[in-house]
């Protein structure tokens, strides 16, 4: 069975944009129907509805994508994302294993991981 989870996406996407984490982010509160932390769950509701939103979280991995992305070419390449992602979760969003993560890629990943954390299929993650 394969290991890879949004949390490890998610946990290095936070690296990405600046958010403090204690080391990697391995489920502290398998509770949480999300599994983030407080400060990270902060970090995604942008308008602070208590809920992350599928926009909110998409945006939040869009400009992650951009900030990876070094040199502004739509495609991310293992060296662009050696310190962020381990080459087994690059492999894993380089769906057609070009060696290039495109944005579509790593969208269509996300957002497929988004819709698995989301019990309750109610469109929304909840802390
Ligand atoms: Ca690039
Ligand atoms: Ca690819
Ligand atoms: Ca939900």
């Amino acid at each position: 069975m394969r290991t890879f989870t949004i949390k490890s996406i998610l946990a290095a996407m936070f690296v990405v944009a600046g958010v403090a984490t204690a080391g990697h982010a391995t489920a502290q509160n398998q509770t949480q129907q999300s599994g983030l932390t407080p400060e990270h769950f902060a970090q995604l509701d942008r308008d602070g509805s208590g809920g992350v939103s599928k926009a909110e979280y998409e945006q939040f991995m869009r400009e992650s994508y951009t900030k990876m992305d070094a040199n502004g070419d739509k495609r991310l390449t293992k060296n662009e994302t050696a310190n962020v992602l381990t080459s087994e979760q690059f492999d894993s969003v380089d769906v057609n294993k070009d060696g290039v993560v495109t944005e579509e890629e790593f969208m269509t990943q996300v957002s497929r991981d988004f819709d698995r954390y989301d019990y309750d299929k109610d469109g929304v993650l909840t802390q």
